[in-house]
């Protein structure tokens, strides 16, 4: 992904600690004031934590914290594509939460489902994705995802955990994707930044390049672009490749969907899973969603 190489990851970082990027901020109220409850009702001497896309594990330390609290034993695997990351977020933790076994899976997460099924098949496992990480994906995406999780990896009783953004408000969306400090502008110019660095030459010059915000009320989805600022070529040297933008031009690089109640049914019923309740945060604005197979 070209927005996540190692710059990407630090600004995205920062982007979390931001008031305006509200998501994170809330997921981790959910957690803070629910992981106890969750941890009591779901979880169980013996069982396997899966972590998809466990990044900087933030949010994560609610529920080990819980987890410790309550005195169970499990396992906890952290699945991520950053293999320092991975490397440096579990260190301390081992260290932290003695009756808690991390294991770090470095890869994809089809590569690591795979491995999870063929190591862990008989276990009871609990998998967790936060961060409204789905919302990069299609709805359709969403639910395939989610269904191939089921498939290949749950078993019957195997529960899915996952953080959900709601269709909030028009100004609260957009403010979350055009922050007040411009982190999220520069997470997106870094992405251009990155493409050089992998072509090994400046195929976009980010000066012609400007980051454009919309939030499409309609389809509940924040849609991120490359606007470019001028008549210009853009060229892919080696591949021989020219391709001509004109002012004003927009190059969609990403979605963020948001999800109504509706949609979620939608989602769990796409995904063949069943609902076992959310938790939401004082403002409504964010959903922590617990499904079953
Ligand atoms: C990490 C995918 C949840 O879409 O809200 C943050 C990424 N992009 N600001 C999101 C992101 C711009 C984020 N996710």
């Amino acid at each position: 992904m070209i927005l996540y190489d190692d710059k990407g990851l630090e600004i995205f970082d920062k982007i979390t600690y931001d008031k305006d990027y509200y998501l994170t901020n809330a997921e981790i109220e959910v957690l803070q004031n629910n992981s106890d409850e969750l941890v009591g009702k779901y979880v169980k001497d013996g069982d396997v934590l899966v972590e998809l896309g466990a990044g900087a594990m933030r949010k994560t330390k609610y529920i080990l914290d819980a987890i410790t609290k309550a005195g169970r034993k499990i396992t906890y695997y952290a699945v991520d594509l950053a293999e320092a990351s991975l490397r440096q977020s579990l260190e301390p933790l081992a260290a932290t939460y003695p009756s808690i076994k991390f294991v770090g899976l470095w890869g994809t997460y089809h590569d690591s489902l795979s491995w999870i099924q063929k190591n862990q098949h008989n276990a009871r496992k609990l998998f967790l994705w936060l961060g409204s990480s789905i919302g990069n994906l299609t709805r359709k995406e969403g639910a395939d995802f989610l269904l191939n999780v089921r498939n290949t990896a749950m078993r019957d009783g195997d529960l899915f955990l996952c953080g959900i953004d709601k269709r909030n408000s028009f100004e609260t969306v957009s403010l979350a994707y055009n922050d007040r400090s411009g982190l999220t502008r520069d997470f997106a110019m870094n992405g251009l930044v990155n493409i050089n660095n992998i072509f090994k030459y400046t195929v976009f010059d980010p000066s012609n390049f400007m980051y454009v915000s919309i939030y499409n009320e309609a389809d509940g989805r924040h849609e991120a672009y490359y606007e470019s600022t001028k008549d210009q070529t853009v060229e892919f040297r080696e591949e021989k490749v020219s391709v001509h933008l004109k002012k004003g031009e927009l190059i969609n690089f990403e979605y963020s969907y948001k999800y109504s109640p509706d949609e979620v049914c939608e989602l769990i019923q796409g995904a063949k899973m069943s609902d076992l309740g959310k938790w939401t945060e004082s403002k409504n604005l964010y959903s922590v969603h617990m499904f079953y197979r």
